[in-house]
């Protein structure tokens, strides 16, 4: 089968690479040269376990080859990126249009158009048929459509491609019915066959869930703050119930889907309310983080504080809607130095530097993503470094034992003062 995937990031790779090595004949399309370039060197522009493996099996059996315009095939598979419209609230769809458009010329009958990309409910009827059927084929009849959303967590993205159950919503029967004969080349798991609309609504809650739970135990963790509790003995005793599963707190929610996608689903609705609410209170992170550190440095002239991560979350070099830059932003207009230090991000908005000198001369430091290296940090060796010895640990990754042992004080979010040094 020739497959013209359409968009070559996150989802887009990693799916073009799975089918290629699967035995399909793949055309991976980006529009922007440079990604091209970087692919055809076997170079990924992203950190993904097992994807550099993968990709160079693709190109070495020549299934795979990377191009910057669309071509005829017998599937075209839509992975474009859908951000959000800050101003609007809602979904950026040109993305997703401009690929439908590079497809439409190249359609023929029997054709299968797969769309990846999280959209609100309703954009395939709505934005993708109509220009599909500007080839002068009919939707359903000649060609077939079929919304397939993604459900891999980056940092494990292959594995999760390859064993998460599917969803996957038809235009009609067949449709789903072709795209699951398609993925069952490489995914392992169970596929659920419903229409694109519930499709593309299911994907949404699934976010949408994670975020308003994330929510849920951020404000548990600021109430645990206010009751003298420590949310995160809290959390733990609680989770022993057999139907009690409550999140960790943290900085606020970041990446390129949660922070985004319950926005899709308010746009359609005028009933969201808890929705709307979790974001606020998710997005409300940064300056409550913000506030431990201001009680910490009540009195010190001139604070510089050191940002510990601006990835949205360990172990991943992804910083699209961190928490950090909020934090940072706010950390600023209160007067602050910051320096920042992150062992995974390569490029950010504001400079990287290294561990020691992130930390030189600084007055607190502010754990906000929780990259495996952090716990690593020997309290002992940057003692010496620092102006003043404090630490906020919004991710509750830092052994407090040892950070206080070794001068330090130190406050965990959800946690109240004294905690930890009890
Ligand atoms: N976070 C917390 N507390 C938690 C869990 C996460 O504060 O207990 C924060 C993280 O630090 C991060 C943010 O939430 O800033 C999101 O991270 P995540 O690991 O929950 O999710 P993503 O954005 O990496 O991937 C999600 C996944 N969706 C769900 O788990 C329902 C993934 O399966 C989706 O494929 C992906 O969104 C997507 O592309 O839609």
């Amino acid at each position: 089968m020739k497959i013209c995937v359409l968009g070559l990031g996150y989802i887009g790779l990693p799916t073009a690479a799975l089918f290629a090595a699967h035995g399909h004949n793949v055309v991976g399309v980006d529009i922007n040269i440079n990604i091209i370039k970087s692919i055809e060197e076997g170079i990924i522009p992203f950190d993904e376990p097992g994807l550099p493996e993968l990709l160079e099996k693709a190109i070495t059996s020549k299934n795979f080859n990377a191009k910057t315009e669309a071509e005829e095939s017998d599937v075209f598979l839509i992975a474009t990126p859908t951000p959000l419209d800050r101003e609007m609230k809602m979904a950026e769809l040109k993305h997703v249009r401009s690929a439908a458009e590079m497809i439409y010329p190249h359609l023929r009958k029997e054709n299968l158009v797969i769309l990846e990309s999280t959209v609100p409910p309703g954009t395939c009827e709505k934005l993708l048929i109509p220009i599909l059927k500007k080839s002068g084929l009919d939707a359903g009849n000649d060609f077939y459509l079929a919304h397939c959303p993604e459900r891999a967590i980056p940092g494990s993205t292959i594995c999760e491609m390859v064993n998460n159950d599917r969803i996957i919503g038809g235009i009609n029967e067949r449709a789903a019915e072709l795209a699951k004969s398609l993925y069952s080349c490489f995914v392992k798991g169970t596929f659920y066959l419903t229409n694109a609309r519930t499709a593309e609504f299911v994907k949404l809650m699934e976010n949408t869930f994670r975020d308003i739970n994330i929510a849920l135990a951020n404000e548990f963790a600021q109430v645990a703050e206010e009751s003298g509790v420590s949310i995160w003995e809290a959390i733990e005793l609680a989770n022993k119930h057999p139907r009690v599963n409550i999140l960790k707190p943290g900085p606020g929610v970041g990446g390129h889907c949660i922070a985004i996608d319950p926005w899709f689903l308010t746009e359609n609705s005028t009933r969201c309310r808890i929705v709307s609410l979790a974001r606020e209170i998710n997005d409300g992170m940064p300056n409550h983080v913000l506030q431990m550190v201001k009680g910490m440095l009540d009195g010190v002239s001139d604070p510089l504080i050191t940002v510990f991560g601006v990835a949205y979350k360990g172990g991943v070099d992804d910083s699209r809607e961190t928490p950090a830059l909020k934090f940072i932003k706010l950390a600023e207009n209160e007067g602050y130095k910051v320096k920042v230090h992150d062992p995974h991000v390569k490029e950010f908005e504001y400079e990287l530097l290294g561990l020691e000198e992130a930390v030189d001369g600084s007055d607190c430091l502010i754990v906000i993503t929780d990259h495996p290296e952090f716990k690593k940090i020997n309290p002992e060796r940057i003692f010496e470094l620092m102006r003043s010895r404090n630490v906020v640990d919004a991710r509750n990754i830092l052994n407090c034992r040892a950070w206080k042992g070794a001068g330090f004080s130190i406050r965990v979010l959800g946690n109240v003062p004294d905690y930890e040094e009890s």
